[in-house]
């Protein structure tokens, strides 16, 4: 007799578009830093990274673009440990992501918010992104049902740090990592260009928010735990002694200050396996 054959029907494959909740989050991660990690080690681990630290899930169409802007100086080793976690998160969160490090060039006083609007501009010309992380390189999340993505206000994601117990130090607080869309990063004028040094610029986010009628949307404490890697304040980010008074005026400054008047030179960019690195020139206070 002839054995039957199963008629194979060919069909287009359409995929959808991923879930709320990503299937492969594992919730509570373990999360210390007494080995060295090295960036082959996180290249290794990482196969799928494309050039850039780009992703995207390969079996669903990610819900968002997501640009993950770091701002930095001199801090190689806290960006090991970063791109060591981040990297295995973002992948299990589904994300559509590239990793852009922002990197001033010269000694002048930090700049850490004009940073983030230079990554928001220079990432944009590259990929057509709809939602922005903002992150200190040296904040580590705890727990990965903390996604890295924009929601319906902005975001603060780092609610619950070691450094402060565990808790929020204030209500108004917005430093660490945030996230905005496109459309609420632009509702408020980007981020202000001269907070020069330590402090205050998270403030006068908060403030630009708050004045266009968002609000802040959070975690709760226990998925929005982090730790971040000790370090000593750096000798040219001393904290910004106008910043009490700046952080008065932004109501009146932020239509003049922020992305429409954002200026600076691009020194250099490189394209590592694991993340973009962009030098540039922030100007001088
Ligand atoms: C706190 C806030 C931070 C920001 C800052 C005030 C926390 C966890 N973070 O940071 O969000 O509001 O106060 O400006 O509370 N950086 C370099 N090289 C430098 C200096 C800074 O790369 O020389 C970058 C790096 O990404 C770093 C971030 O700027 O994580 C903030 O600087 P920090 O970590 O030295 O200061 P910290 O922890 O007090
Ligand atoms: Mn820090």
């Amino acid at each position: 007799s002839v054995p039957a054959v199963s008629n194979v029907i060919k069909t287009e494959q359409k995929q959808d578009t991923c879930p709320d909740s990503p299937p492969r989050l594992v919730g509570p991660l373990w999360v210390e830093f007494s080995y060295p990690v090295s960036l082959g080690l996180v290249g290794f681990e990482n196969p799928a990274l494309q050039p850039g630290g780009r992703s995207k899930p390969t079996d669903c169409i990610a819900q968002q673009k997501v640009a993950v802007i770091i701002p930095f100086r001199d801090c190689d080793e806290p960006l090991k440990y970063w791109l060591y976690y981040l990297h295995p998160i973002l992948q299990r969160q589904q994300l559509d992501y590239g990793i852009y490090v922002i990197n001033q060039d010269g000694e002048d006083p930090f700049n850490r918010a004009k940073l983030f609007n230079i990554g928001y501009a220079e990432a944009l010309k590259e990929y057509d992104y709809d939602c922005f992380i903002f992150s200190d390189v040296d904040l580590i999340p705890m727990d990965d049902r903390n996604i890295y993505k924009c929601y319906n206000q902005p975001r603060h994601l780092s609610v619950s740090m070691d450094k402060f117990g565990f808790r929020l130090p204030y209500a108004q607080y917005f430093g660490g990592v945030s996230s905005l869309s496109k459309e609420q990063y632009l509702k408020i004028n980007g981020f202000p260009n001269n907070y020069w040094g330590w402090g205050g610029e998270e403030d006068d986010i908060f403030n630009r928010i708050d004045s266009k009628g968002m609000s802040i949307s959070r975690p709760d404490g226990i998925i929005g735990r982090y730790r971040m890697i000790h370090h000593d304040r750096d000798k040219n980010n001393q904290p910004n002694p106008q910043r009490f008074k700046q952080i008065s005026h932004t109501r009146q400054t932020m239509a003049r200050d922020g992305i429409n008047s954002l200026t600076y030179k691009v020194v250099k960019i490189e394209k590592d396996q694991l993340f973009t690195k962009i030098t540039v020139d922030v100007g001088k206070p």
